[in-house]
């Protein structure tokens, strides 16, 4: 039993023997559908979010690069759009690769992306003209969803960036849900002037959230979303240091145009695995690894 395989020129599928499922659309190298073996759908996405490239995807996995949200007072990405230019950009599909050590229960695929300063689109290269090239790659097993990116500088001068993997999660219920694994970790709150916090015990979700976490502990000491205290998801990191806790609640979610349904906020919770406080900084030649994976 091999892994199915499809590609055209939006987007691209694959399915293990086991029958879990990914669909990754080319527009921003979004991860739009991640299924188990069951067919239960574990990303979220709205129902008007955009597909057709007009706008950055509301949902799956959209990628932030180079700056989160917005950066006025740092001059490299300070003409950037939100989140920066790799969610609204065309990747190119560079191949897949699939695994299969023992049989069918283990078999995996490994999908490709690249962006480069060679393919991105004038607008962009002109508002951040570095050299640069990122390699995305989304590996499906039956166990866990990984995603990592690479990015190389190409160019003669060092580069300062953020990157993060903007993961909408599907959720039963909001109010059942739990955050554990981020105890005794310092954050910023977004929704209370930008104050500075620590974490003490379990996180649960009864407004608009948004946090910027340091993990007190390693990246590989998984961020666990319980539902009715049981596990439903599992994100261990590799070389991403912060982790974003977010939920629109009621009201931002009103005020998105593609956030459908409007009471889909409590269906959804986004654990979002990147490197964001502060700027990395590439110099010319070298190379970053960042990554997550999400066990379910
Ligand atoms: O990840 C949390 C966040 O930075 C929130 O502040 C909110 O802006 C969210 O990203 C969505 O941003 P977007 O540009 O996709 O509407």
């Amino acid at each position: 039993p091999q892994v199915n395989f499809t590609h055209d020129n939006s987007r691209v599928t694959a399915s293990l023997p086991t029958g879990e499922s990914i669909e990754v659309l080319l527009y921003g190298a979004t991860v739009i559908s991640w299924k188990n073996r069951f067919g239960i759908e574990r990303l979220w996405l709205s129902d008007a979010a955009k597909l057709d490239g007009s706008k950055a995807v509301r949902g799956g996995i959209p990628l932030v690069f180079p700056v989160f949200g917005t950066a006025p007072d740092h001059a490299a990405t300070s003409k950037l759009p939100q989140h920066g230019f790799a969610r609204n950009s065309r990747w190119e599909f560079l191949g897949k690769s699939s695994s299969e050590s023992t049989g069918p229960s283990d078999t995996s695929v490994k999908l490709d992306f690249g962006l480069s300063s060679a393919t991105l689109d004038e607008q962009a290269k002109s508002l951040w003209p570095y050299t640069f090239s990122i390699i995305y790659s989304v590996t499906l097993t039956p166990e866990n969803l990984s995603t990592s990116i690479v990015v190389t500088n190409d160019g003669e001068q060092p580069i300062e960036f953020q990157v993060l993997l903007h993961t909408y999660l599907r959720i039963d219920d909001i109010s059942k849900i739990q955050v554990t694994g981020l105890e005794e970790s310092e954050y910023i709150d977004k929704v209370d002037a930008a104050s500075t916090k620590t974490q003490s015990g379990a996180i649960t979700i009864t407004g608009e959230t948004d946090r910027v976490y340091t993990p007190a502990k390693g990246p590989s000491h998984p961020v666990v979303v319980s539902e009715d205290g049981e596990a439903v998801y599992s994100v261990v990191r590799d070389n991403l240091k912060d982790v974003v806790v977010w939920n629109p609640w009621q009201q931002k979610a009103e005020s998105m145009g593609d956030f459908e349904p409007k009471d889909g906020y409590k269906k959804m919770i986004c654990i979002e695995a990147g490197s964001v406080r502060g700027w990395t900084t590439l110099d010319p030649s070298d190379a970053f690894e960042g990554a997550q994976t999400i066990s379910d």
